[in-house]
This record gives C-alpha cells, structure tokens and sequence, in this order.
C-alpha cells in the first residue's frame, strides 16, 4: 500500500472508531460488538505502525498513554475557574432569585446536578484535544493532558464543523456501580482505599502513569464552554452543541421558567440522588440567557449569574472516642472507630470503619482526634481523616494488636495480605460469626436465629460448631434467657428445616473464605454432594470454569483440615441433606443475571426459583450468562447484557421458565 492510500484508508478508520465510541461511551447505545470494535482499532495500529508518519494526537490509537510523567506541569487558566456561591435552602434560592430579577427581566434558569466530582478544563484547537487541566486554585491548575486522554467520553476531536476552538468545562467521575468493588481490590493490593468516588476520580487523574490510569473507569459530563468561537445566545444552545460535537452532557438538566419550578427541580432531583450511578451534591441554577450573564458578571469569587443549592452533606466532624478491634468470621482484625454520635446525611452515625491497620497508620488517625466521617458511595459509614489542627496532644495512636482480643491467640500477618488474623479456629469471635453466616437468609435460612440468640447460647457453652446447633433440645434453650416455649419451638423448628436446605446452600454457609454464593451454586452444581467436594483436590477444582485458584485452593484446605472432616461427619450423622438430587430439565448448570426490579418476585424468591431448578445465580455480566431478567430501573447490567447480545427476558418469561406461570 502507499502512503497515499494508506492516509484515506486510516481517515476513514478514525472516522468509523470515533462514531463507535460515541455511540457507545456517550450515548451508552453501542451498534457493534466490543470485538468488532477491537479489530477496527488493530487495523489502526497496523496501518499506523506502517505508516508512522501518519499518526496524529487525535487518533485514537492515542488513548492509552505512554511513559509515566516525573510530575505534572503547571497550566494557567485563560479565565479564571471561579467556584459557585452556595444556598443551603430554598428561603436563600429566593433571594438569590430576587438579586437576579432586580438586574433582569424575564429570567429563565437551566437547572443541572452538582456532580461531585473533580473539575476540569479541556482546550480544542481546530477541532483536536490538544490540553486538559484541573481546576487547581482556580487561576492555574494541573495538566493532566495524557491522563484526560485516557477516558473514552472525552473526544480526541470535536464532531462537526461548528465548534473548532474552545475551553470546554466540566467534571470527571468515578462511576458508584463500580466503586466498591474497585476499593476491595485496592485494599487486597495493600494500596490505597479512596472515601469516596470523588477521591477515587481525583487520585485516578492525580496518578503519573496514564497506563494505570486508562484501567479506572472514569467518565465525565461537560457542562460549560467558558470560550470559544462561537457566541451563544443561551447557555441551553452551548449545551446542545457540546451533545453535537461529541460531549455527554448530563441527561438530567432541564429548563425552567421561574424560582418555584426550579425549586421543584432540586426536591425532585434530590428523590433520584441514591438512584444515579454518580455522586450529586446538588442543584447548579444557571441563568439561561448570555446577554444576561454577561450583565450580571462575577465577583472575584463566584459568578454572579450563577448558584449552587446544596444537598444535605453526607459527610460530618466529630470525636473519635474510641478504636475497637472487630473479629470477622474469617478471623481478620477489624479496626472500627467507636465516635461521638453525628448525623451525617440524616442518620445518626456512632461507628465507622477504619478499614485495615495500614490505613489507620496511612490515614494517622488517633483516638481523641476529631475527625471526619463520610457515608457515601452506598458504603458503611467510614473515617476519612483526622483534622490533626484540632489536636491537644493528648491523643493515642492505636497500635496492631499482638493477641487477639476475643481469644488471646497470637495473630498472624501474611506478607501477601494487608489483614492481620487471629489463627485459632475456634476464637470465640469467629464462632459467633460463623454460625450467623451459616443461618443467614442466603445461607441456611435459620428463622429466630439472630445475633443475639446466638451471643447467648455461646455464653452458655451450647454450642462449639456449627453442628451442635441441631444437636440442641428444649431444655437447654429454656434456660436462654427470655426463651419460653413457644420460642423454644420456633426455633427448634427452624433448625429441623434447615436440614433441607440442599447443598448450595450448605456450601455456602460453611463459611471457606473465596467462596460465595455464585462459587457455592457453582460446585453444587458440579459435585454431587458434599463427600465429591471434599474428595477434589486444587487441581481439580481448578477445572471447573469460573473458579479462581485461590478458591479453589481454599475449597481443597477446608477439606484438608481435620475439624472441618469432623464437622461434615456430624452434620451427615444428624440427617443434614448434602447429597444434591440431580436436577431434571433445562436449567440445569444454567446462569442467570439479575437486574432491576422485578414486580412481583423478591431477589431472594427469585433466586430461590433457580437454584431449585439447578440453575445458578451470578451477580455479574459475563459471557457465560444464558438469562438476564429483566425488571424495572435496571442499572448497567443491562446495558452490558444488551452490548454482549445476551438473552434478556422479563419476569413473566422466567416465570414461565421455571415453571410457575
Ligand atoms: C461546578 C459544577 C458545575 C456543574 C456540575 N457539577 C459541578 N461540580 C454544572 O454546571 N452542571 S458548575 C461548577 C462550577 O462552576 N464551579
């Protein structure tokens, strides 16, 4: 090929990539499969590897970064970034709209959620991305051109043929759904885990390697084109064309024609705060005419034709009275601050995690400090720093416990691991967690046997194993405080049930670490009974698709240990059923997705309809998913299920197929 034909062969390639992108990264509607649109982006790179000369920062072979910085450079901004001025309440939304209607007639506000995210500035010159900055203190900031580069919602170049030069501002993002599960693993790393999503976006984009960056799955909304060639007559129209020239503008902005509907606006946006997959802190009132923007002008610090009403904070100050250290069931030492009581976000918060011991000494945080609490991200309430300027000098640091503080057992610290443990099987602690986990309603489904319950029949000395549970009689729960007959009943009636539980549920409730509810479906579905389980060694486990090695090698260590092969024994020798009936029909070995709400079935109903019918429940979308039901509002999974061409049905056709329509 010459070069020639090469240059048109690569235009058109771009071309054909950048709408593919769009479709699937701002309008979240992709029209071809992840794997056409990797080969489209191969041939880029074959073509540009040929031909180097050829390769422009625009491409978008150019995404994923090159070397790590030494440190970020320094940008001015051309014009300022000034921050919002606030309203805490619709009394202050009032005045401020009587400001406005003094210098203007007629106003209209567009009406857009606050993102919580990180600010940033994106500089196009002739249609081509060519900077990106933080906000930084608002007249200079970070330039974090390659990392921006790496988030697919921002475009390499503007579509179209009217926008070319502009400062285009906006707000990067840590998306909730993937959240969590991004901070689990940060934390098995022994890296860093963020607060909050905010955080996790401003460390992501803080981050010199722009290679680590590309793997976060930062997104963005724009929402403001502070210059470019073009004059708008409203902010409305600026925002219609940021969606023309490839930006994703929030979905939710509307127009509104007076004070009392953009009142509305912020009730009503503040229902849907714990819906959307990203943080809002809030309304931002615009006014919508330039002419009167422009008239109304900023102080040094705010735009005047602007505002920000804000939510209710989730986040709070208060003492941290104390750090205790929590026992978890597979034995690792939790330390949880035990504060002074706070309401953050209308609840009222008294402990908070402090997650592992290295964050605690990372995070330096001591008891007595005052500190900041934060519930976000749908998470446990959780500490996220101390304000150390508010220190009298008498706090304490609290250190890694040597003895466990249940059962006095010597703790271990694995090196490949942050967690420290305590070792000995049969601490107290973990008893009482095992045997809540084994009754769980996902595991055996014990009715009347709470935590409390259990606190007391350990107190008692009534039970060591899980299997001294069925193994309990009238007389010894008489004796358990506040329990008469007729709980006595209830309860010894649960535990007979729970023999029939079957043996996902089994394997799941005994508690091996790695295993959860999908891995426990998983080997139910492959091993025949509990006795087949325990016969397979790590090899063999490793065989069955969608096991993990450290599962599997955990499934074989469980089977290894000698109290573990008592415990099978006994609960054989007490009728437990650990034999599973082979399941007839078509759903056997099956995998199904759930996502949204289904309207007449619960989640746990609905599973419980598939694992009878030898199905298995998966919490994510992959490959392997035979059915995603479907019901109202569902989140990404769908979006995903849709991309992969899955088989998606409503609650109606799972009904049908497992048999109880
Ligand atoms: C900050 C933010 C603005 C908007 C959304 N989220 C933010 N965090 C918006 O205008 N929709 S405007 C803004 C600012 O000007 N500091």
């Amino acid at each position: 090929m010459n070069e020639k034909e090469a240059k048109k062969q690569i235009q058109k390639l771009r071309e054909e990539i950048n709408y593919h992108n769009t479709k699937y990264y701002v309008e979240n509607n992709p029209i071809i499969s992840d794997y056409e649109y990797d080969m489209l982006l191969k041939k880029l790179e074959t073509l540009e590897a040929q031909f180097p000369d050829l390769v422009t920062a625009d491409s978008p072979t150019q995404r994923v970064g090159g070397e790590p910085l030494k440190g970020f450079r320094t940008v001015e901004h051309k014009r300022p970034m000034l921050s919002l001025d606030n309203a805490y309440s619709f009394d202050e939304l009032r005045e401020y709209d009587e400001r406005i209607k003094k210098n203007c007639r007629d106003v209209e506000y567009i009406c857009e959620p606050k993102i919580d995210g990180v600010s940033i500035a994106l500089i196009y010159e002739n249609g081509i991305f060519v900077r990106g900055a933080t906000r930084g203190d608002g007249s200079k900031g970070d330039d974090i051109t390659t990392n921006l580069r790496t988030i697919r919602s921002i475009p390499l170049r503007l579509q179209g043929s009217s926008l070319k030069n502009a400062e285009i501002r906006g707000e990067v993002y840590f998306p909730i759904s993937v959240f969590q599960r991004f901070n689990k693993e940060q934390e098995k790393k022994g890296e860093q885990v963020f607060a909050n999503p905010r955080n996790a976006a401003a460390g992501s984009l803080r981050q010199l390697d722009p290679r680590i960056v590309a793997l976060r799955p930062l997104d963005t909304f724009l929402y403001y084109v502070s210059h470019s060639d073009i004059d708008f007559e409203t902010h409305e129209k600026s925002l219609e064309l940021l969606r023309t020239a490839g930006f994703r503008v929030n979905p939710l902005i509307e127009k509104v024609s007076n004070i009392d509907e953009a009142i509305s606006y912020c009730k009503n946006l503040e229902t849907k705060r714990e819906a959307l997959d990203y943080e809002i802190d809030g309304v931002v009132l615009k006014v919508n005419l330039i002419a009167q923007q422009n008239q109304l002008g900023s102080t040094i610090k705010h735009p005047r034709w602007a505002i920000a009403f804000k939510f209710t904070a989730k986040q709070a100050t208060t003492q941290l009275k104390d750090i205790v250290i929590q026992v978890g069931r597979t034995g690792t030492l939790t330390p949880v601050a035990i504060l002074e009581p706070a309401q953050v976000g209308g609840v009222t918060v008294s402990r908070a995690t402090l997650h592992n011991f290295d964050e605690l000494k990372r995070k330096d945080i001591r008891i007595g400090d005052v500190v900041l609490v934060e519930r976000s991200g749908d998470v446990i309430p959780q500490v996220v720093k101390s304000i150390a300027e508010k220190r009298r000098g008498d706090e304490k640091i609290r250190v890694i416990p040597r003895k466990c503080p249940v059962c006095g057992s010597d703790v271990i610290r694995t090196l490949d691991e942050v967690a420290v443990r305590c070792p000995n099987q049969q601490c107290p602690a973990r008893l009482k967690w095992r045997l809540e986990y084994f009754a769980s309603r996902d595991a055996m489904d014990i009715d009347h046997l709470g935590g409390q319950t259990i606190d007391k029949l350990i107190e008692k000395g009534l039970v060591d194993t899980i299997a001294d549970l069925y193994e309990l009689t009238e007389k010894d729960l008489l004796t358990l405080e506040g329990f008469k007959e007729k709980s006595v009943k209830n309860l010894l009636e649960s535990i007979e049930k729970s023999k029939q539980q079957g043996l996902a549920r089994l394997i799941y409730g005994l508690g091996i670490r790695h295993v959860g509810k999908y891995a426990a479906q998983l080997l139910a579905s492959h091993c025949c009974s509990i006795d087949e389980l325990a016969r397979k060694s790590a090899e063999e486990l490793m065989q069955i698709h969608g096991l993990g090695e450290k599962t599997a090698e955990s499934i074989a260590t469980f089977f290894a240990t000698q109290e573990n092969i008592e415990l099978i024994k006994r609960l054989k020798d007490i009728g437990m059923r650990t034999k599973e009936i082979k399941k007839e029909g078509s759903l056997s070995g099956k995998k199904f997705v759930f996502t949204g709400a289904l309207p007449s079935l619960s989640r746990p109903d609905a599973s419980g309809l598939v694992m009878k019918n030898g199905g298995i429940v998966s919490s994510s979308i992959g490959k392997d998913i035979d059915f995603v039901v479907v019901g109202t509002d569902p989140g990404s999974k769908y979006q995903k299920a849709k991309k992969l061409e899955l088989t998606i049905i409503d609650e109606n056709e799972f009904k049908k197929l497992v048999g109880v329509l």
